[in-house]
């Protein structure tokens, strides 16, 4: 049937859910009339550890609540702009046919609520955006989300749907400088961004807000991309993806590595996990990954599966140049020269400078907390490895460290490459390290770091 001759049988008000989650499917009902309500809110977030930004939000959250419709359903859409709000806003649906996607008809100032309707008549999954001038700063400040119109039978049963939706964004201060910042016109031109993210902050989706799954379950991500800017080079490191509904559309392509989700679209993910462990969600532009935030993780749990997967079978040394492990070429002979003359910095000094080198070159590996991740990672917060030997810790730093380690009972074998940080730098770091999480509080000189450094 045309979508157009479907006709809404009765009236219900939408589920809206914040992400990581989405509404209940459609497949079990009629089209109908469905009433959205949607709060626009700007407050202040966190953008990462100490770092706070002012999120313009459909409806409290980035990205905005998850609508989730029918083919045939006439959506009568109502927008609130809270009156402790300071700006206009209105919303562009792509899932509508219509001028602006509905914008024109949504304008809305801060205090006033606005009503307008549509069909849905065409399946697949849209973006939604803020359409009000400057409309890249709107977007740039979070407000996008995403639309579901699914077809009439329903989209197949999973066993689990999330909704992760990544972003850039630009603030005054560079990646992880503390405090509140503001957004940054100029760098949103140049398409500098200082942090790109899914779910809207750096560790959303790690950690405590990690998405979790079973051994043996389906998985179907609504994956959008709201920029402003930057196009995502979707990856899961450790999955392939079974199935992809191209840009969100009818279209499915299967067995994908990498999917493209354009600034302003969307891809509908899904695959079967098959061994436990984490699965790590990344634009694998993959600085953007391990240096602006776009890291995110599931969980998964269950049985190990020997045959899909066996891990290290065999292990050797490999020396081709007489060397240990992949290291950069660093000037630690003019910086060991400068250090010398300046004094050290005192224990405050070192855990403030000690924070920013954690949180721009460890923190992507060990986690915001120092937690780690299981079977990759060793955690450094209350780990007795750390705490049992200084200089073995401080030599890590500077030589990298390869082999089995094992880490409050657990072991890990991996390999972590030499950091090429300054005599400064690694006792800031490793004083700053020892000094949170529970570790026992030792101060690092660069006396101590020289030391280890000339061994
Ligand atoms: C690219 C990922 C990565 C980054 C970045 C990284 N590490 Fe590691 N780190 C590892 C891995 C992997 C191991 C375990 C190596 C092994 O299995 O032999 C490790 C081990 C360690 C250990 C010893 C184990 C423990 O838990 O105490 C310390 C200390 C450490 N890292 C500190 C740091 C510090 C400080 C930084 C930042 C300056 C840093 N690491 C950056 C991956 C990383
Ligand atoms: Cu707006």
């Amino acid at each position: 049937m045309n979508a157009k001759d479907i006709k809404a049988v009765s009236e219900m008000k939408a589920e809206l859910t914040a992400p990581p989650f989405v509404p209940k499917s459609t497949a079990d009902r009629e089209a109908t009339k469905l009433k959205v309500d949607m709060e626009i809110l700007e407050e202040t977030g966190e953008m990462a550890d100490g770092v706070e930004y002012v999120y313009w939000t459909f409806g409290g959250s980035v990205p905005g609540s998850f609508i989730r419709t029918k083919v045939g359903d006439e959506v009568e859409f109502t927008l609130k702009n809270h009156p402790d709000n300071k700006l206009p806003h209105n919303i562009d649906l792509h899932a509508v046919n219509g001028p602006g996607g509905g914008a024109a008809s949504s304008f809305v100032a801060p205090g006033h609520e606005i009503t307008f309707s549509f069909k849905t008549l065409n399946p697949g999954l849209y973006v939604y955006h803020c359409a009000t001038a400057p409309v890249g700063m709107h977007i740039a400040n979070g407000m996008y989300g995403l639309i579901l119109v699914e077809p009439e039978e329903g989209l197949a049963p999973v066993d689990r749907e999330y909704y992760v939706m990544q972003g850039d964004f630009y603030t005054k201060g560079e990646f992880g400088e503390q405090g509140e910042q503001p957004f940054d016109m100029q760098k949103a031109i140049d398409e500098d961004a200082d942090y790109v993210v899914f779910n809207g902050s750096v560790g959303a989706l790690t950690g405590d807000g990690a998405l979790q799954a079973k051994v043996g379950e389906t998985i179907r991500l609504f994956v959008g991309n709201g920029g402003p800017n930057l196009v995502s080079s979707f990856h899961a490191i450790g999955e392939i993806f079974d199935r992809v509904h191209v840009e969100g559309g009818d279209l499915i392509n299967e067995n994908v590595q990498t999917t493209l989700i354009p600034a302003g679209g969307a891809a509908i993910v899904e695959f079967e996990v098959d061994v436990p462990g984490e699965l790590v969600l990344v634009d694998h532009s993959i600085f953007r990954a391990f240096n602006k935030g776009a890291l995110a993780m599931i969980n998964v749990t269950g049985e190990e599966d020997k045959d899909v997967f066996a891990g290290t079978i065999q292990e050797g040394i490999y020396l081709p140049e007489g060397g240990t492990i992949q290291s950069m070429p660093s000037d630690d002979e003019d910086d060991a020269k400068e250090e010398t003359a300046a004094v050290e910095l005192s224990k405050a000094e070192k855990m403030e400078l000690g924070k920013k080198v954690y949180g721009s070159t460890c923190f992507a590996c060990h986690q915001a907390d120092g937690q780690g991740i299981e079977n990759a990672f060793p955690p450094l917060a209350n780990a007795d490895y750390l705490n049992d030997d200084v200089n073995r810790a401080i030599d890590i730093v500077l030589r990298g460290k390869s082999g089995e380690i094992t880490v409050n009972g657990k072991t890990y074998n991996s390999v972590m490459t030499a950091q090429n940080l300054t005599d400064k730098e690694v006792a800031a770091v490793m004083t700053y390290i020892y000094n949170s999480w529970d570790n026992n509080g030792t101060e690092v000189t660069e006396e101590m770091v020289r030391k280890v450094r000339k061994k």
